[in-house]
């Protein structure tokens, strides 16, 4: 069972990830997960957060002389910015975990929900995700995001144009990224139970990204407007396999993959932290006041689509291992190349 689990507040020390269950043998440095950290700290509207730190990765465990050993990898990145880590503050910003977290955790100082809950984590599981893309590839599985909009702007000089507009407004945006998964052999996931549907565990994966409110697979939320004969991709035999001319199912039927390309989406809201601030009721007096203002970026899409590749990065990688095991990577690609061996000659 591949796992992984993060730790660490937005403005303390550093953030760190423990991977559990990725096979021995994997070549991995840290400039495999450095690249990947660089990434997320990119995109257009990026506040001023993104230009103080430089996120790079500490390998603490689970390597020895370049390679994985089976044993847990333990990631650590630390925060350059940690002036704000003691600054208390009761004014809850709509949109953030503040208030609810503040009530479930009995907190008046609402920086105790803000340190733990700030998007500043998925710095940690990007390092997580890396190892299982560089896992991934010695599958030739590749895993790669794109802007389907951020705003209703679908080009990037117009979102980027958008997204300046907003910021001097005091304002945020959202938008839609895409992940797509490409070479993943038919039959990782499962219908004999609910749990093990690759579907489902990918739209928690997506859906679990701060701001995230909505994920749609392959032709998602539009193939309600059409008919089945419109929606249903056929099925044909070709070259010796089987394929399809149409990927509607994002690459995903019966929480299986199909053969075809994983097409996802997720819809991120607007940044909730904004310069112009909405109205809120202060914690402590319970009078009406402005929420609390708080550097933080103007938008955050391309980001999360980088994010987005990490966590489906994870979840396939978790499959491929639970279908074909192995403790050593040249187990499970000797597995793997089995099962390959035996659809060809279906
Ligand atoms: C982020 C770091 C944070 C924010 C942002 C994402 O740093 P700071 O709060 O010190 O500016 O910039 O987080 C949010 C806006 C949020 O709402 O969670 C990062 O590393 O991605």
């Amino acid at each position: 069972m591949l796992r992984f689990l993060t730790a660490g507040e937005s403005h303390g020390p550093a953030l760190t990830a423990i991977l559990e269950g990725m096979v021995a043998g994997l070549t991995l440095s840290e400039s495999d997960i450095n690249s990947e950290l660089k990434k997320r700290q990119g995109g257009a509207g990026r506040g001023g957060r993104m230009q103080i730190e430089e996120d790079k990765v500490e390998i603490l465990s689970g390597i020895r002389q370049g390679k994985t050993i089976g044993s847990p990898i333990a990631l650590l990145i630390k925060n350059k910015s940690t002036e704000l880590f003691d600054t208390p503050f009761t004014l809850p910003r709509p949109g953030h975990a503040d208030l609810a977290g503040a009530l479930k955790y009995d907190q008046k100082d609402l920086r105790n929900i803000l340190e733990r809950s700030s998007a500043r984590e998925t710095a940690a599981r990007v390092a997580a995700g890396a190892v299982c893309k560089k896992f991934l590839s010695e599958f030739n599985i590749k895993i790669s995001s794109s802007i389907v909009h951020i705003g209703g702007k679908a080009k990037k000089a117009e979102w980027e144009k958008a997204i300046e507009e907003v910021k001097a407004a005091g304002d945020s945006l959202g938008g839609v990224f895409e992940v797509k998964v490409e070479n993943c052999p038919p039959g990782l996931g499962s219908f004999m139970e609910w749990d093990r549907r690759l579907d489902g565990r990918l739209a928690l994966a997506l859906m679990s990204i701060p701001a995230v409110k909505g994920v749609e697979i392959g032709l998602g939320f539009e193939q309600t407007k059409l008919p089945g004969s419109k929606v249903h991709d056929e099925i044909f035999y070709v070259g010796g396999k089987f394929s399809h001319k149409t990927n509607n199912a994002g690459g995903l039927e019966g929480g299986m993959t199909n053969g075809e390309p994983i097409i996802l989406k997720a819809a991120m809201k607007p940044i909730s932290t904004l310069v112009k601030p909405l109205k809120s009721v202060d914690l402590a007096t319970k009078k009406p006041t402005e929420a609390h203002v708080e550097r933080a970026d103007t938008c955050a899409v391309e980001a999360a689509g980088i994010v987005g590749e990490a966590m489906a990065a994870f979840e396939v990688a978790a499959a491929l291992l639970d279908k074909f095991g192995g403790d050593t990577l040249p187990e499970t690609q000797a597995n793997f190349s089995l099962y390959l061996k035996r659809l060809s000659v279906i």
